[in-house]
């Protein structure tokens, strides 16, 4: 897969795209990173890409041209055609692990990062195909968004994590929250592994990580827990844990 990343800030991406499982992506080729610094493409002396906005109010918006001629760059590196253009900002729909499913089937993406307090609408109706957020909140740039995109994404692609991991068990893949996990020592602090993880019984220990999966998502994420995503083992289990709950508010 390929990701041209349009920012003002390409310095910022070194740390989380040149360590762990994505400078692994990247080395074993599965993984192309390009940056497009969008000041190159200023067309002005003091190469400035923001101005004030019409009809007033505070801050700087990024202007349209700067970004448009960075993407017809981008668009001449990748043989005239650009499938996905992403943009980064707090309006766009919520980034989820469906999103970052869907994303790593492409071949291609392009993400635009803006700053200062928005981009000129006009970049929007003339490039983007879809626009994303990470989260309700507003940061100073869409870098941050963009490296948690790539990221996510990126796990999603075959051969990207190693042997032993898995994206398939993880919170969210299968719609719940994820179950508690251990690893040595048995005991420590007083606090002890179940017995369970230690019986060697699988079928039970599967039973085990379900049931927990179920009561943290019920405790933390409620909201996750729609009809669709519930097997008929899920639907026993949530059964019986009502019947517990029935039992001790003495209900019917
Ligand atoms: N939240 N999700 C986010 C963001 C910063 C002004 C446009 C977010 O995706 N992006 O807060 N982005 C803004 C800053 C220009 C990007």
């Amino acid at each position: 897969m390929k990701i041209d990343i349009l920012t003002l800030f390409p310095e910022m991406f070194a740390g989380p795209f040149d360590s762990s499982i994505i400078k692994r992506a990247r080395e074993k080729g599965l993984l192309e990173i390009n940056f497009t610094d969008i000041r190159d493409f200023s067309g002005n002396k003091h190469n400035t890409v923001d101005d004030t906005p019409y009809g007033g109010g505070a801050g700087m918006v990024m202007q349209a041209p700067p970004v448009m001629r960075a993407l017809e760059h981008v668009r001449g590196l990748r043989g005239g055609a650009l499938n996905r253009v992403v943009l980064m900002c707090p309006t766009g729909l919520p980034f989820d692990q469906n999103w970052a499913r869907d994303l790593a089937r492409e071949e291609h993406l392009v993400i635009i990062c803006g700053h200062y307090e928005g981009f000129d609408e006009r970049v929007r109706e003339l490039a983007v195909t879809d626009e994303l957020s990470i989260g309700d909140y507003v940061l100073t740039g869409g870098e941050l968004p963009a490296m948690v995109v790539v990221d996510a994404v990126s796990r999603m692609i075959p051969g990207v994590l190693g042997e032993s991991a898995s994206a398939e068990e993880d919170s969210f893949y299968r719609g719940l929250l994820e179950y508690p996990q251990y690893t040595r020592p048995r005991e420590y602090e007083g606090l002890i592994v179940p017995d369970i993880l230690l019986s060697g019984h699988h079928e039970n220990i599967r039973r085990w990580r379900r049931r927990q999966a179920l009561l943290k998502t019920l405790e933390r994420r409620p909201d996750l827990l729609r009809e669709e995503i519930l097997t008929d083992e899920d639907r026993d289990i949530l059964r019986e844990m009502a019947e517990v709950i029935r039992g001790i508010l003495q209900l019917d």
